[in-house]
Order: C-alpha cells, then structure tokens, then sequence
C-alpha cells in the first residue's frame, strides 16, 4: 500500500494506493516552482517504510519573449578631423523571455540594410559599424526580431 504522507499540501499529487503510480493533479509549470519535495510511504503491515522524492521539473519553451518599440540615442562629436561615433555598446535590445532556461536570438528584419548597427545575435548588445559616417540620416527605423530557443 502506497500514500504521500509529506508535502502534499495543497494537493499537487495523487498516488495510486495499489500501483505507487504518481500522477500531477495540476499543469506543473517550471516557473511557477521548478521543485517538489514530497515523501512517499510504502506499508506491507507490520512494515513500514519512507523515502523523501524530489520532483525536478524540466523547463520547457512555453513562453514567448516580449519586445516593445524602443529608441536608441547616441552623440557624434565632430571634430575637424573625423567623426567621433561611440566605439563600444550604445545599448541592448531591451528583449524578455519568462522562460528560464530559453536563449534569445537577436536579428535585424528590417531598416539595417547597410549593417550599420550591429547587433550581438545572443546577447542583443549594440554598437555602431566603424562604416558609418556623417552623411546618414539622423534619425533611422529598423525592425529588430527576438526568437526564444530553449
Ligand atoms: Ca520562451
Ligand atoms: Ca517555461
């Protein structure tokens, strides 16, 4: 005779008394509680025997990254010698998975045929191609893509 006697509360899991069969009574969600801990107890009378169960969850992709429109700004000093764009990162694209263990991949659709902005295409940094140059318009739109891959 199999039951939960632990950790059970409220009632996540069911054991099938005769089989020890475990079952989810709810959809588990990794990023509700990636864990369960629970003790189960087997009872051949007189005998009785426990053991502690760790329920590891596995994550899965069930969460789309969030985007939202966003403006990136940045100064040119210009000097009489050269331009003078910012070398290192202007920014990130601001990008969110809920899911913890999914991977981000950033490409441009859209607007960034020259490639003058770069885009880092796991991490989303952004910086600016040594090619631009002061003959471009101030103001540009590009369509950014995040994917989410666990
Ligand atoms: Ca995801
Ligand atoms: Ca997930």
């Amino acid at each position: 005779m199999y039951q939960i006697v632990e950790g059970n509360i409220p009632e996540i899991f069911q054991m099938d008394i005769f089989s020890g069969e475990l079952t989810a009574l709810i959809d588990l969600d990794y990023e509700t509680k990636p864990e369960y801990v629970i003790v189960v107890q087997a009872t051949s009378a007189p005998l009785v025997s426990r053991a502690t169960v760790h329920i590891k969850l596995i994550d899965q992709n069930d969460n789309s990254p969030v985007l939202k429109n966003f403006q990136i700004l940045f100064n040119n000093y210009v000097s009489n010698k050269s331009n003078t764009f910012p070398s290192g990162v202007i920014g990130k694209v601001p990008a969110y998975d809920p899911d913890a263990s999914d991977r981000l991949f950033y490409t441009f659709e859209r607007g960034n045929e020259l490639h003058l902005l770069i885009v880092n295409q796991s991490s989303g940094e952004l910086r600016l191609s040594r090619k631009l140059d002061n003959n471009r318009p101030l103001v540009a739109s590009m369509l950014v893509t995040v994917t989410g891959r666990v």
